[in-house]
């Protein structure tokens, strides 16, 4: 047997929403918007220009396109400037093993991110070469919860959607995954993610007779 496993990015591989909610913070704080921890958890998984509109909804600002792009320019300029140094040491714990066990037992893996800064991202931490496909905000027009990412990742692999496993540490990816039909797993707080079919703190709470499973569905 052999499954698509796909694997969301911030928040699940890495712990990049730190960098996202710093870079944030800052234009948050210029523009006199009060933006907390909070607030960084109605970010996740939801592509950068909604990120921006959700804050400034939140501080009732309104702006013009151009201010808005120049905005967006900057937050990730500052958020690249935060990830230029990162290294094998950010990946969240168990990952490897669970990538590792995979890989052994010839499993597929794919990534179906939001962030167009997947792909640098995967090669700095060293893991690049795990995937056999990836899909991030670059190549989607739908942003999760619609389910696009995830389906083109399970297609770009050669496998249907039924049986497909999504790790997702956001809400709106855990929508996606669910509509799409695939196997959701929610990584984080049970409660803030309890439309996952099943939840773990992290992946060290995953053992290799609970994937033996996933192989076998
Ligand atoms: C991630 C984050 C979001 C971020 C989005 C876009 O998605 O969770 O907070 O806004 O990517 O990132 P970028 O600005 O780098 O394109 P995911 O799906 O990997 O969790
Ligand atoms: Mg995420």
């Amino acid at each position: 047997n052999q499954k698509a496993f796909i694997f969301d990015l911030d928040g699940v591989i890495v712990d990049t929403a730190k960098y996202h909610y710093l870079a944030w913070q800052k234009i948050a704080n210029r523009l006199g918007i009060d933006f907390t921890h909070e607030h960084n958890e109605l970010l996740k998984g939801v592509s950068r220009i909604r990120s921006l509109d959700i804050i400034l909804g939140l501080g009732h600002v309104q702006a013009s396109d151009e201010d808005k792009n120049a905005w967006l320019t900057e937050k990730n300029e500052d958020y690249l400037s935060f990830i230029a140094n990162m290294q094998a040491d950010e990946i969240l714990v168990g990952v490897i093993e669970v990538l590792d066990w995979l890989k052994k037992k010839d499993q597929l893996i794919a990534l179906g991110s939001a962030s167009k800064n997947a792909r640098p991202i995967l090669e700095k931490v060293g893991i690049l070469d795990y995937f056999d496909a990836i899909v991030d905000g670059n190549d989607v027009t739908n942003a999760k919860p619609d389910p696009e990412v995830f389906l083109m990742a399970a297609q770009l692999v050669g496998k249907p959607a039924k049986g497909s496993i999504v790790f997702e540490d956001s809400v709106a990816g855990l929508q996606a995954a669910n509509v799409a039909g695939m196997i959701s797993i929610g990584i984080g707080d049970k409660t803030t993610l309890h439309e996952a079919q099943y939840n773990f703190n992290d992946f060290t709470e995953i053992d290799t007779e609970f994937l033996e499973t996933l192989v076998n569905k």
